[in-house]
């Protein structure tokens, strides 16, 4: 535990150790201000450290330079002539990532030759949008889903006064590629809208500390704030006075953060105000604030995830998967080049398995960003383990026009995650959790990494070079683990109402939000196709619109997703639907005892409070997987009359 200002908190992925190849050496740091003064700081703290020093001239064993090498603010050249490793880049930022690099390969940084390596990330905006509240909410609390404490932001309604937690992680966030950061959560309350105007300069403040790591500040605002604080009677964005008076909250937001990144908007969605109000259209909305931010060179990122949250289950014309892609395929090309359309990976909302949402091959003509969860609302809360880092590449080299075309990392302009972060010593509640975060940022950086070489970069820097086999497996199979003993086959919630905690198969099967499984005692899943169904399926090109059309063709692990079948239908593994489902929660369960025996190994080989704080999770984890396995078995077995084939207890 690191117990540098800001209360005492776990160092993650940067323990001192790992510093230590840096921190042994001489190294000279060449180039002035700003970030420079970071890493230079970096440098003379691991230095002190190891026994290192920073040195002048040409006694430097590792040379840290900014100088004229033609590069993009965030590109590094990274080499090693047999007696010195360099980087050099054309600024500060580019100078950080490179100092990070050597820190990641460790002595590896110094074996070689490597001869003037480019680094360059693939995306260019890297963000965590933080659901943080200034004040307490009275139903989400501090940190809507979050699952880590308080924020790190937000302290007794205002912005924190000590920014030592906030400088410890900007500094885990740079050390992985993050480059902006939403400060207040989406859904933006009444205390929060004013961060936009009068509280500006607590953001100002928050901005300042994150700029010393590259890390540009976003806000997420209310689209009704011409109404709520300018005192309008309207927020229409064709009204000369709406548009006036975003310019002036721009104004002043700019004169406050020189670099200020730009806004976050969820806009008519769960009740949040949007331009449908006003008849228009959302490029009109999300125009609208482009143009405000335009002379800044700030972005305007739109989310949309918008859908009919007050449906009847009766209804069976409308289909909660369609709604984004009715909504924003039609506006491709209407948006405003500051405009960035901030899009779910998935259709419904970040379940554990969805197909990927069709609106990521639907805007050729538009900027958009691609939104995943590191906040495990659906994925175990953080009392589960469950590492994401294999659902997101699967997003990510999805190709939405087949094995010839681009892949998903390839059409996004921007990766973003809802941030798992909060003022909990370890980060992030599970201490395993962490490596969903900095795994996201390595994707971001490069979305056709292999997940699993993240995944050993993020345990060689966190525990070292021990034999960390159980551990790497454990993660590496975490997320499949947890789709076995939840909801099967991508039919998806099953949660209990409200928190999403824990199972509830028919908890939201007669609520207005959309979310239906549609089990009786023949069969189960939504019917999606276009010949007999929904028609979702038919928002894919080809070659996935047909290969999710037909049953045959479907994947299993869509299966439920995309059709309605029969308990016996034969899925491609030979199994029947049912028999599926009782298996893999057996499954399921046993992965979680295993993962929970492997932890208890690592007794001494993990710190004493880092083990302590995992060994409770999962106790939790493995009750919770058998609640889950016992309440879906049992409630498939009674719809169904089925017994298990293997004669094992369901309930
Ligand atoms: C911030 C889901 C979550 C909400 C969240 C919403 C969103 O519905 O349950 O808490 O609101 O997604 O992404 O806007």
């Amino acid at each position: 535990m690191s117990s540098v200002s800001g209360g005492r908190f776990d160092a993650a992925w940067l323990p001192v150790e790992a510093f230590r190849a840096v921190g042994v050496r001489r190294v000279g740091v060449r180039g002035e201000g700003g970030v420079v003064e970071s890493v230079r700081r970096e440098v003379r703290e691991v230095c002190g450290w190891f026994g290192g020093r920073e040195v002048g001239g040409g006694e430097a064993e590792l040379v840290l330079e900014v100088g004229e090498v033609g590069l993009g603010d965030e590109e590094f050249l990274f080499e090693f002539d047999g007696e010195r490793a360099g980087v050099r880049a054309s600024g500060g930022v580019g100078l950080l990532y490179g100092f990070f690099h050597v820190v990641r390969l460790g002595e590896g940084a110094f074996e070689g030759p490597v001869r003037s390596e480019l680094h360059s990330p693939a995306l260019p905006l890297r963000m965590v949008d933080h659901w943080d509240n200034v004040a307490v909410h009275p139903v989400m609390g501090q940190v809507e889903r979050g699952y880590a404490g308080g924020s790190v932001f937000w302290a007794d309604g205002e912005a924190r006064g000590d920014f030592g937690r906030v400088r410890a992680y900007a500094r885990l966030l740079a050390s992985c590629g993050i480059n902006a950061v939403a400060v207040n959560n989406v859904n933006v309350h009444a205390v929060e809208a004013r961060l936009l105007t009068e509280r500006i300069g607590e953001v100002a403040q928050i901005a300042g500390v994150l700029r010393e790591y590259g890390i540009r500040t976003h806000l997420s605002v209310t689209f009704a704030a011409p109404i709520v604080l300018g005192g309008l009677t309207t927020a229409d964005p064709l009204d000369a006075d709406v548009r006036e008076w975003w310019a002036g909250a721009v104004r002043g937001v700019y004169e406050a953060i020189p670099d200020f990144g730009g806004f976050v908007v969820k806009a008519d969605s769960e009740g949040q105000p949007g331009p449908f109000a006003y008849g228009r259209s959302h490029a009109d909305g999300a125009n609208m604030l482009a143009a405000a931010l335009a002379p800044y060179g700030g972005t305007v990122h739109w989310r949309a995830f918008v859908y009919d949250h007050r449906q009847d289950w009766r209804d069976r014309t409308t289909d909660r998967a369609r709604a984004a892609y009715d909504h924003f395929a039609p506006l491709d090309g209407e948006f405003a080049e500051g405009a960035v359309l901030q899009v779910k990976h998935g259709p419904m909302d970040f379940q554990v398995r969805e197909p990927v949402s069709p609106v990521l091959g639907a805007l050729p003509r538009t900027r958009f960003a691609v939104e995943v969860q590191a906040t495990q609302e659906y994925t175990g809360q953080q009392r589960h383990a469950c590492w994401l880092g294999p659902m997101w590449s699967e997003v990510l080299t999805f190709r939405p026009h087949g094995e010839q075309g681009p892949s998903v990392g390839e059409l996004a302009s921007e990766l973003v995650a809802v941030s798992n972060v909060g003022d909990d010593p370890f980060w992030t509640g599970h201490p395993l959790a962490q490596a969903n975060l900095y795994t996201f940022g390595r994707l971001a950086w490069q979305p056709s990494a292999d997940p699993l070489d993240v995944l050993d970069e993020w345990l060689r820097l966190t525990f070292g070079d021990g034999d960390l086999g159980g551990l790497r497996t454990l993660l590496a199979g975490s997320w499949a683990a947890y789709e076995k003993y939840t909801a099967p086959l991508g039919v998806g919630f099953m949660v209990q109402p409200g928190h999403h905690y824990g199972p509830s198969v028919d908890g939201y099967e007669y609520s207005p939000w959309g979310t239906y499984h549609f089990a009786d005692r023949d069969g189960v899943g939504v019917d999606r196709s276009v010949a007999t169904g929904t028609g979702y399926a038919g928002q894919y090109g080809p070659p996935w619109a047909s290969v999710y059309e037909s049953v045959e063709s479907c994947p299993d692990e869509l299966l439920l997703f995309f059709h309605h079948v029969p308990y016996g239908h034969v899925l491609k593994s030979g199994k029947t639907v049912i028999q599926h489902i009782y298996d893999t929660h057996f499954e399921g369960v046993e992965e979680a005892e295993e993962a929970r025996r492997v932890w208890a190994g690592l007794k001494g080989v993990v710190d004493a409070e880092r083990f302590a704080r995992g060994a409770e999770r999962f106790e939790e984890q493995v009750r919770s997987a058998r609640e889950w396995r016992d309440q879906v078995n049992s409630y498939f077995f009674r719809k169904s009359g089925v017994p298990d084939e293997r004669g094992r207890v369901i309930y």
